[in-house]
């Protein structure tokens, strides 16, 4: 069939004038379970109205790949919001930022400026190794008392990224870093998706006390990264890049269009890198750590693999990481169930297109479920049950089925994957090879449930960490 003779019937959410179809969303359930349950009635691809702006929810995988692959570059556009205009000085980032030439330009400098501590990297690789002894070093001293792991990781992690991108690097106490974990945790908690004001931006002229502390902590943040922007523009040397910073600066000297990356564009760049960096990673060590306290037989065959291929007296590196196809299973079966985006960010129609038959105006924005993909019986057998071994082929071998897209993909998929990737396997391997994770006597293991802001988060949960003998 044409496209010119596409019907135009998609199911839709009731509606009502102004608040569009916010009463159907009223529910406990956060928005990615309430999307997945929504398809019992919806089907997998309807439309809602958040207020005004007309959303399509995308819950199956052949549609999925439409939007981000096959049209990916149609899909590409990215919804203006008043808390993520203010995050990013009005879209001079990559993540929020709305689909131009520039902001290709932009990407594709902020790719390779990753790629030059991505994957491979022997400087990422000591960084990581760094932070994780000290990760190990910090939780072991608890001895065997129970601990909750979250402000550990959490250090650890931003750590290494303070390092990749500015290098600077702490000890736990600090006051710099307590200060750059503060703005942070403000804007974590201040910029959570859905927000009111994002759906009605005129909201913003009334007194609101979430957008004041955001505005505070972007100051902070500010102040900050423009000390180091300006430490970097005195020291750095082009050709020699010591960190990320000193990379984008370089890419902007060297852009293709002289003058139109700006200091604003690097300064939002280095705070996304670093925003990312910190939120993504520490929430899937600690979705590993939980899954692996409901487990202990999966976390029995990671250390066994560790101790066949890597032994006990030197840190695995990333060239074993083919020899160690278990932990990077593992891996990505927590990014499977507990997805750390699942409903990725919000896609926006660049032109009048579609989707499977469906006509899709120009403007419509559009939510990526990658939580019902991810839980599709029809792609993965029971779903709900945490099984590594289905990344696995039957030789033992490192399978990715297309379905699992916990990065997104095509044009706007995740430009920190292959860093992330890297990171996870060493922290985790690292952290397995060293300690042994338990659940302290007389407490629930850790609640799986999650709970949904800016990423989805295990609640906060305790473990008692011993070292490995
Ligand atoms: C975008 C996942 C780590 C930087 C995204 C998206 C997802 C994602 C789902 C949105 C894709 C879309 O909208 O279609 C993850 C996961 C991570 C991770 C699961 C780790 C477990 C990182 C790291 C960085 C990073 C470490 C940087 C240091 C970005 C940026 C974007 C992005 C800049 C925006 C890309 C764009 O809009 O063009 N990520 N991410 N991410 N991620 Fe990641
Ligand atoms: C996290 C808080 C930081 O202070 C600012 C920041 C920047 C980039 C955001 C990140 C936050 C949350 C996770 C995001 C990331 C861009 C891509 C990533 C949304 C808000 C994901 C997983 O989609």
């Amino acid at each position: 069939m044409g496209r010119g003779t596409l019907p135009g019937t998609m199911p839709c959410l009731p509606r009502v004038p102004l608040l569009g179809s916010l009463l159907s969303l009223r529910s406990p359930l956060p928005p990615h379970l309430l999307f997945t349950h929504l398809t019992h009635t919806y089907g997998t691809l309807y439309t809602l109205y958040m207020g005004p702006h007309p959303t399509v929810v995308v819950s199956d995988y052949t549609h999925a790949r439409e939007v981000l692959l096959t049209r990916g570059r149609e899909f590409a556009g990215r919804p203006r919001m008043v808390t993520t205009e203010l995050l990013t000085r009005g879209g001079k980032d990559v993540a929020f930022a709305d689909y131009s030439d520039l902001w290709r330009r932009h990407r594709r400098l902020v790719h390779s400026a990753f790629n030059l501590f991505g994957e491979g990297s022997s400087k990422l690789q000591s960084i990581v190794l760094d932070a994780a002894d000290s990760l190990c070093s910090e939780l072991l001293s608890s001895g065997r008392s129970c601990v909750d792991p979250a402000p550990a990781v959490l250090r650890a992690v931003t750590n290494v990224v303070c390092t990749l991108v500015f290098s600077s690097s702490y000890l736990p106490s600090d006051p710099e870093l307590l200060k750059v974990m503060q703005y942070n945790d403000g804007i974590v908690q201040t910029i959570a998706r859905g927000s009111l004001v994002d759906i009605y931006p005129w909201l913003k002229i009334f007194p609101n006390k979430d957008l004041k502390r955001l505005n505070e902590c972007v100051a902070v943040r500010d102040e900050l990264l423009t000390k180091k922007l300006i430490e970097h523009k005195e020291t750095f040397t082009p050709d020699d890049p010591r960190d990320l910073l000193d990379a984008l600066l370089a890419g902007q000297q060297g852009s293709e269009v002289t003058g139109d990356i700006t200091d604003d564009h690097v300064l939002m760049t280095a705070a996304e890198a670093f925003g990312a960096g910190v939120e993504t990673t520490s929430t899937t060590l600690l979705w590993a750590m939980a899954f692996l306290l409901h487990n202990p037989e999966v976390q029995q065959r990671v250390q066994a693999e560790l101790d066949e291929w890597v032994g006990r007296d030197s840190a695995p590196t990333l060239r074993q990481r083919t020899q160690l196809p278990y932990l990077d299973s593992v891996l990505c079966e927590v990014m499977r169930i507990r997805p750390v985006s699942p409903i990725l960010i919000p896609h926006v129609a660049m032109q009048d297109t579609s989707i499977g038959l469906h006509r899709i105006p120009k403007g419509t924005r559009v939510l990526v479920n990658m939580w019902a993909i991810h839980h599709d019986p029809k792609h993965w057998d029971q779903p709900d049950c945490f099984q590594p071994e289905r990344f696995l082929d039957s030789a033992g071998q490192k399978v990715t089925p297309p379905s699992f897209m916990p990065f997104g993909a095509g044009p706007r998929v995740c430009v920190g994957e292959s860093l992330a990737r890297t990171e996870l396997f060493l922290f985790l391997g690292r952290l397995l090879q060293r300690c042994h994770l338990g659940i302290p006597q007389g407490t629930a293991p850790p609640d799986l449930q999650g709970r949904l802001g800016v990423v989805l988060q295990p609640q906060p949960y305790l473990v008692t960490i011993s070292p490995r003998t």
